[in-house]
């Protein structure tokens, strides 16, 4: 797919890095974004985006393996750094939700990463 552009001025989460929309950053690189979601489910629950507009987990290639093992290998820090306790008692859940049958709200790639004590608000 084809989709992949360095902003969409329509995408929120675009708009959101842009600094356009305002978030709770937790942390920024060159290549990724990741801010608390606004509607939480967990005690933690924050957001790893890229900052280039992938649509969906479904517009991933080799050529993203890369940014995806780098947002990956950086959520067990920032979960613990956010509040998650450590494995194996605490932990963390990772979803991607992609596609209108996955359940995907924004058309941009994220990753959510929720922890925390229960209760939780879904899951
Ligand atoms: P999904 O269903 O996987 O597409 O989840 C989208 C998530 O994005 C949802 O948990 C709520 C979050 N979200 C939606 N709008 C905003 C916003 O304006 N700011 C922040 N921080 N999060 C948002």
């Amino acid at each position: 797919m084809n989709d992949i552009v360095d902003s969409d001025p329509n995408c929120l989460f675009c708009n959101i890095v842009a600094g356009k929309i305002p978030s709770k950053v937790v942390y920024q690189d060159d290549e990724i974004f990741v801010f608390d979601d606004i509607h939480p489910w967990a005690p933690v629950h924050f957001l790893m985006i890229p900052k280039r507009h992938i649509p969906s987990m479904a517009h991933v290639g080799s050529e993203q393996a890369a940014l995806l093992g780098h947002m990956l290998a950086l959520a067990p820090q920032l979960a613990l750094q956010q509040g998650c306790n450590p494995y194996p008692q605490g932990g963390f859940r990772i979803l991607c939700n992609t596609g209108d049958e996955g359940r995907q709200e924004v058309r941009h790639l994220h990753i959510h990463v929720m922890g925390g004590a229960r209760p939780w608000l879904k899951g």
